[in-house]
Parts: C-alpha cells; structure tokens; sequence
C-alpha cells in the first residue's frame, strides 16, 4: 500500500525575466531547469515512487526550445522511482493544437505518464497500487473548474486514490476576477481521494512543514521568481503509510533568494543596518532595496559607496533612492544662496522647523531649475 511521492508545480521553464540584464536573465532561466535537476536528486534520496508536477513545468505553450526540453527529459529520466506523472497547467494548458506536449512527451521516457484527460489513469502498471484523477488545464484562463467528472466517479476506496489539480484555491492566491480554474479547500476535501496534489499558486500550503493525515497540497514554486516571492522555493515529500497514516515535510528547493527591503536613514551609522541584514545574503541574491530617510550631505553621499560594496556581494541590486533626503543645514543654505536674498532669509527664518525647512528648500530648488 505505500507511497512515497515529490510533488512539485509551477516550475515555469521558459520563463523570461526581461526585466534583468541579459547576465542575470540567463542565470535564472537556467534555474528554473535545473530545479527539476535538483527536485529528482532530492526524489531519489528519499526514495520516492512518485514524482508528480501539478501544472506549469512550462511557462508557456509556444517557443520552449528543443534542446530546453530535451533537457528537462533528461533531468526526469533520472527519477528513479516507478513514475512521473505531468499535468497540464493553465500555462502549459493542453489542446490538440498544442505542438509542445507532443513534442516533449516524443522526448522523454516510459516513466512518464501524461495526465491530459479527464479520466482515471491507474498506476498499477507501473507496479503501484494507486489511480491519480487529474484536474488539469486546456486552455490559459477559466472561470469553472475541472473537479466535476470526478465527483461522477466511482472511487475505489481499495487503492491509495491521488488527486492532482491545477488552479487557484480559494483564500489562498487571489482569482478576483474567477478565471484561473477556481477552488476551495472545503470542495476538494469533499471528494474522496486521499490525497490532493495542487499547483497554481506560486506560495506552499499547508503553513506548517510537518503535517500528518493533511489532504490538501500545494508545493509553490520550486525557484524563487521574482521580487514578489519571499520563500526558498519549496516542494512537499508525501508518505502514504496507509489511507489513514499520511505524513508529508516540505523540503527547499531553491537555488536564488530574492529580496525587496526597505531601510529607513537618518545618520551614517544607519548604513549599518543595510550591511548587517545583507551578511546572510552572498551570491545566490538579487535584491531591491529602498531607502528612506533624511541624511547631512556627507552621510548622503556616502550611499554610493555602500550600494558598490553590495553590488559586489550580491548578484544583482535595483536601488530606490528618491525618497532619500538630504538634510539641510545653515551650511548648506549659507553656500547655496546669496546673503540677504529671500530664499536664504526664508530658509534661516525655518530653521527650527525641519519639517517645513525641507520642504521650503524642496520647493525652492524647483523654481530654481
Ligand atoms: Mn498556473
């Protein structure tokens, strides 16, 4: 009766990020392959029968290379467990006009079973006493679910009974406007499987890392994607002792960390705060950060030489700095304006007031341009 199963989705391979320079835009291209790489080394230790991707391996249905996915053929063929089974996402959803299943499925081994249709596919040929009822995608948006067939079914309660899907869970990633396949929790844990397998929203669910008879899952992504995703990447290690004795652990998957942060200064000492967040963060990092703050010009001056030393420890960092001030002074009104003139006497007469010195120099400063 047991199994032991990696479920991953929303891997997105051909995934762009034009956003990057061309150097960085490579690296996480080529991670987003070689997380397959690293998710079956992970598969394998732990001696998982299973190996399933719950939509989204690709990030789109045309212009995926050849060599791209004989790559990713490869990489799965190393699984060492009995299957493979792949679902069609919402953007690698699955039609007959669709060339790139054919194409990649002509590429990769018998291991693999493509879950494209909406019926049972057991897996008893593989040598496991289990049937997946698959909710994949064919097409990019939709406002109704593929759960309906299968609450049609007659479920064999005998064999360990694998749901896996693909859409937005309800509460969890937002569908606002209904078009990405939408579920809830409460219809999925109504239907009879032992288990739900789930892509489509790129955070992991349950919160904890350990659970024990859950049934719902959702991996989220495996590679950290963008400035908007604050985890590790992540995939689920599910044990089916028995239908009832189920325990699963996420594992870290990811190779990349993004991280947007935002530092508020108000003296050079304040730079140490950029410095010691940062100390964890070597080169697998790309970051954004912005400051805020009012600072005396020499301190001001000195975020450039801050910024270089991270450039250099990190692989890539977007600087905000248009809400850093620089703080002004007698000094600087006395060397940037004539004697007597009415902005000096204006500024001189708000010296008390930083606030509204700020702002009569910010305003000043524009007239002048
Ligand atoms: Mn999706």
């Amino acid at each position: 009766m047991a199994i032991k199963i990696f479920h991953t989705a929303d891997i997105h391979i051909g995934m762009r990020f034009n956003s990057y320079p061309d150097a960085v835009k490579e690296l996480l291209k080529d991670a987003r392959v070689e997380s397959i790489e690293r998710m079956v080394k992970i598969a394998n230790r732990e001696g998982c029968d299973l190996f399933v991707i719950a939509g989204d391996l690709f990030d789109k249905t045309t212009g995926i290379d050849k060599k791209t996915q004989t790559v990713v053929a490869k990489h799965l063929s190393r699984f060492e467990g009995s299957c493979v089974a792949i679902l069609p996402g919402n953007h690698d959803y699955h039609t007959e006009m669709v060339d790139l299943w054919k194409s990649f499925l002509s590429l990769v081994d018998e291991k693999v079973l493509f879950l494209g249709d909406e019926k049972p596919y057991s897996l008893q040929e593989f040598g496991l006493n289990a049937t997946i009822y698959p909710a994949g995608c064919h097409s990019k948006h939709s406002d109704q679910n593929n759960l309906g067939w299968i609450r049609e079914e007659d479920i064999d309660s005998g064999l360990v009974n694998i749901g896996v899907g693909h859409g937005a869970l309800a509460g969890i990633s937002p569908d606002l406007d209904n078009q990405y396949f939408n579920m809830s929790i409460e219809e999925l844990e109504s239907i009879p499987v032992d288990v739900w397998l789930m892509g489509h929203t790129h955070i992991s669910y349950p919160e904890n890392d350990k659970v024990n008879n859950w049934k719902v899952y959702n991996p989220g992504t495996p590679e950290p994607d963008g400035l908007d995703c604050s985890h590790n990447g992540n995939g689920w290690v599910i044990n089916v002792h028995e239908k009832d004795d189920i325990q699963a652990s996420r594992i870290t998957t990811g190779k990349y960390k993004f991280k947007d942060e935002e530092f508020y200064l108000e003296s050079i000492e304040d730079y140490r705060k950029i410095e010691e967040f940062f100390k964890e963060y070597k080169d697998n990092t790309i970051a954004r950060i912005r400051l805020k703050g009012t600072l005396d010009e020499d301190a001001y001056k000195h975020r450039l030489q801050v910024i270089k030393n991270l450039e250099e420890q990190i692989i890539y960092l977007v600087l905000e700095d248009s809400d850093l001030k620089i703080r002004i002074n007698s000094d600087k009104i006395k060397k940037e304006f004539t004697q007597g003139s009415f902005p000096e006497q204006m500024l001189i007469y708000l010296q008390d007031d930083e606030e509204a010195l700020q702002l009569a120099y910010e305003i000043i400063s524009e007239v002048r341009k």
